[in-house]
């Protein structure tokens, strides 16, 4: 084999790097980026991370790379002696002038996308979220249907100290739920956010939506997904002593899928009620 000197080595690193970032699809699975997400706005949040993170490359080439070339060319082993210069109002102009379009350049699509998000109206359903020491409630007014949303047995038994069972044999491990949260495709959902004890959050990460449930309060986001699937979040703020083990999961069906589990929906919980009232007194025909 031949032998590599420590500069080609260092090369070889960099270029796989490098080949590396240029595949999009590799770093997703290696997890190192953020998701693309699947709605308009998480492909807008996306896009202003990408911005930043190569606003940020071309930062760091300059700098590292001026610093490194002052490094090695002006070193006192080769007798150079430094200048004695002070004050330079041209350089001083343009690290003023430079910073600021960027941040002028990194604040608007922000700014616009802000707007956007905080933007609810023409919501085509809404669901009421409540969080709960440690568990989500989702109540959908328009149907009348209401449901718990609680962590996975699966994960349960397996977080349980001694269990032996090994985690990472465990699918979806603390990231999966018995009753997810179900909605349908291509629809704008109104999300009314609130807490039933102490400060939750609500955050699905491909929805690019993440707000607190804090108690008394009502918050308000939106949602409206372009593909179906199941969509993984966990609560986002710190909440006691199970707050690892309330995770959010979303289920995007087509929307008349999603009809046929709202009637299923509304006959199990309907069904239940006739069978109480069934109890006490007899139904007459
Ligand atoms: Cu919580």
């Amino acid at each position: 084999m031949i032998k590599k000197t420590p500069a080609a080595r260092a090369f070889a690193v960099l270029a796989s790097l490098g080949a590396m970032s240029a595949s999009t699809t590799a770093l997703a699975a290696m997890e190192l980026n953020m998701p693309r997400g699947v709605t308009d706005i998480s492909y807008k949040v996306y896009d202003m991370h990408m911005l930043a993170f190569y606003i940020m490359c071309v930062v760091a080439f300059a700098v590292f790379g001026a610093m490194a070339y002052s490094i090695v060319k002006h070193r006192k082993s080769k007798g150079v002696s430094p200048s004695t210069f002070h004050e330079s109002t041209a350089v001083e102009i343009v690290w003023t002038i430079l910073p600021f379009v960027i941040l002028i350049v990194l604040a608007l699509p922000a700014a616009r996308t802000l707007i956007v998000q905080e933007d609810d109206s023409n919501s085509e359903m809404t669901i009421k979220i409540t969080g709960y020491q440690w568990k989500w409630q989702y109540e959908y007014p328009d149907s009348g249907i209401s449901f718990f949303s609680t962590l996975a047995d699966e994960s349960r038994e397996a977080r349980v100290r001694g269990s032996g069972i090994d985690v990472y044999e465990v699918e979806n491990y603390l990231l999966d739920v018995d009753n997810p949260l179900v909605i349908p495709v291509d629809t704008k959902v109104r999300l009314l956010l609130t807490s039933n004890d102490v400060i939750h959050a609500w955050w699905v990460p491909d929805f690019a939506i993440k707000k607190d449930a804090i108690p008394g309060f009502i918050n308000t986001m939106w949602t409206k997904a372009n593909e179906t699937g199941t969509f993984r979040g966990q609560c986002a703020e710190l909440c006691g002593r199970d707050h690892g083990f309330m995770p959010v999961v979303v289920k995007v069906v087509e929307k008349a899928e999603f009809e046929q589990w709202t009637a299923a929906r509304i006959a199990e919980q309907g069904g239940e009620q006739l069978a109480a009232t069934d109890v006490a007194t007899p139904v007459a025909n």
